[in-house]
């Protein structure tokens, strides 16, 4: 029997390198058969190059749209060297095909020009490439598949000195396999844009700042898991919302009452849940006069998400674990704020929050059964380079902090410390690392976010609670406003005045004394003391271990109680024993919980 003479199947769109290539395979023997274009630009070379239908018996038809989609071809390139698969072929007097060598119409180029329309579009879907090169990669056991003129050089140095070697054939093979993957990403994407605007994606105003354009969010199953009811979301704000919206589910599946979320730049600024509040929460969250509050729980919970840190709270993104109603709309209505995320909205309610911000405040209803695939790995690209990671699920619970470590022997943690340890750990949870945070009363009252350094957390928190603390102090709640002074000016005057901050001289000076019809003495480091010692019950929360004990003497100085933290340090020893003679109750976290 005669040998076998090598096939070589050609079919290129970019004709890149391919004289240089029919040369090689000619100089090697090889029979080279190429589809219309390809075969022209060959044979006008002056090289041997037979048509497809040489094989086929079929003419390329329906203007080109088939022309290499033939079993002569498919099952030349996917026969095994099996004797079934021999006697299949030789039963339909088929040749083995050795190479294949293709690159697909340029869809994304096409849909990337200005204008151009559906119809075009579809013109440039490849079915014959696709098909001669997934046929060809599948088959890469015996197949060499070459879908990137930049390896013609590689593979015909590798020809000419016998047979392209398996690794390089399983490295062609992936890159066939990542080829058509990407060319049907960029099918799916253009098609998606065209027919599911507003249900499996939504362009987005732009990125993290004006001039990235092109922002977006899609799902590629199904549909997103929210709808806009007002306004028009950016990228920050969806960053926002995916975050702060598992954050208020989980801590009302872990202590049962209803959650509210305060968001900035990816990180809460405050989180609770809904516990009543006392005449002076009321007056330091400025919701005194908000009807109805003695009865919403969700209301009472945003009152305390947002009087966290109210600096921070300004501009925020809110997330609400149940249906909005009025109490709770109505602080909304009177905070600055960009957008809230939750899973629905009482008529009267949705009326309030659609006229905030001139039509355009950012209201998002989520699907509240809606769970992220847990197999699916989460992905992001980072300069061109994808990162994926199974998706931070871990469930976090009063449960969680059963294992004491500090006092040796002690019982279970009071409730209300478990209850505040949940709240403390949910939030560091969904907060940029490090982060570190202090709760008390179901709500955050200070969190260090994104710093480098753990102890510059710890400090960031603590003096964040211990504002949040000052604010509680008779003069602060006895100051008297000159009418017309706006919220964010009053939280930013008694910022100043509970940080030390105050203005010395100059327009400064005048414009914040301004505010006031009697102007509040600063406090004197001696009140300040006295005040912060009756702070007391404090939890705090740590993402990660505490690698010193200047954290836990920080944390002592805000009347912290408890703290929840995973082990791991070489100083596990010495943080314990420093936490044991403050009096503080060291709970085991046994998960670390970065997030980025
Ligand atoms: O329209 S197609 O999907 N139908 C086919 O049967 C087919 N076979 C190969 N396009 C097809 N091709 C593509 O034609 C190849 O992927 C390549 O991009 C192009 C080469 O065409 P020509 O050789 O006529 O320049």
């Amino acid at each position: 029997m005669a040998a076998h003479q090598r096939i070589a199947i050609v079919s290129v769109y970019d004709k890149t390198g391919l004289l240089d290539l029919a040369k090689g395979l000619i100089q090697n023997n090889i029979r080279i058969l190429a589809s219309g274009g390809t075969a022209k630009l060959i044979r006008d070379s002056g090289f041997p190059v037979e048509d497809i239908s040489a094989i086929t018996k079929a003419p390329e038809m329906l203007a080109g749209r088939v022309k290499t989609l033939h079993p002569a071809v498919h099952a030349g390139i996917l026969a095994r060297d099996l004797a079934s698969d021999e006697k299949d072929l030789a039963e339909q007097n088929i040749d083995k095909v050795d190479y294949v060598i293709c690159n697909l119409y340029p869809f994304k180029e096409t849909v990337a020009k200005i204008n151009s329309t559906i119809a075009e579009a579809v013109e440039e879907i490849d079915i014959g490439g696709v098909t001669l090169i997934r046929a060809a990669a599948k088959n890469h056991a015996r197949v060499t598949i070459l879908s990137d003129p930049t390896d013609y050089p590689e593979f015909l140095k590798e020809l000419e000195a016998g047979e392209v070697t398996k690794t390089r054939r399983d490295l062609y093979a992936l890159k066939a396999f990542e080829h058509t993957a990407d060319y049907d990403k960029a099918i799916a994407g253009f098609f998606r844009a065209k027919y599911s605007t507003g249900k499996s994606y939504l362009p987005l105003r732009y990125g993290a700042n004006p001039h990235q354009t092109g922002a977006s969010a899609y799902v590629t199953e199904g549909e997103l898991p929210f709808k806009v009811l007002g306004g028009a979301p950016g990228y920050i704000n969806l960053l926002d919302a995916l975050n702060s919206w598992p954050l208020v589910k989980e801590l009302k599946a872990a202590l049962g009452k209803p959650a509210a979320a305060s968001f900035k730049h990816v990180s809460p600024a405050g989180a609770a849940i809904g516990l009543p509040l006392t005449a002076e929460e009321r007056k330091v969250y400025m919701v005194d006069d908000i009807a109805g509050i003695e009865t919403s729980g969700l209301a009472q919970a945003y009152a305390r998400a947002r009087g966290a840190d109210r600096m921070s709270s300004f501009g925020d993104m809110i997330a609400l674990s149940d249906i909005v109603d009025v109490p709770t709309a109505s602080i909304i209505s009177k905070e600055v704020s960009d957008g809230v995320i939750a899973p629905g909205y009482e008529p009267a309610a949705l009326e309030i929050l659609k006229r905030k911000k001139g039509g355009k405040y950012l209201v998002l209803q989520m699907d509240p059964d809606f769970e992220p695939k847990a197999k699916e790995p989460e992905s992001r690209t980072v300069y061109g380079v994808t990162l994926t990671q199974r998706r931070n699920d871990v469930d976090v619970s009063p449960k969680t902090f059963s294992n004491i470590i500090t006092p040796k022997g002690s019982g279970p943690i009071p409730r209300d410390a478990a209850r505040d340890l949940t709240v403390a750990t949910i939030a560091v949870k969904y907060t940029q690392s490090n982060s570190v945070c202090y709760a008390v009363r179901g709500q955050v009252v200070g969190l260090g976010a994104g710093q480098q350094s753990r102890i510059h957390c710890t400090r960031l928190a603590g003096d964040k609670a211990d504002n949040w603390w000052l604010r509680f102090h008779p003069r602060v709640l006895g100051i008297k406003w000159k009418k017309g002074t706006k919220r964010p000016d009053k939280s930013n005057a008694i910022d100043l005045l509970v940080s030390g901050q105050l203005p010395k001289s100059g327009a400064e000076k005048e414009s914040f004394e301004g505010m006031f019809e009697e102007v509040p003495a600063a406090f004197t480091e001696e009140e300040k003391t006295e005040w912060l010692s009756k702070l007391t019950g404090v939890c705090v929360s740590s993402d990660a271990f505490f690698p010193f004990i200047d954290n836990v003497y920080r944390a002592a100085r805000s009347g912290v109680k408890y703290i929840a933290a995973p082990s791991g340090s070489q100083n596990d020893g010495h943080v314990f024993e420093t936490a044991e003679k403050l009096g503080i109750t060291f709970v085991e976290q046994n998960t670390r919980l970065f997030h980025h």
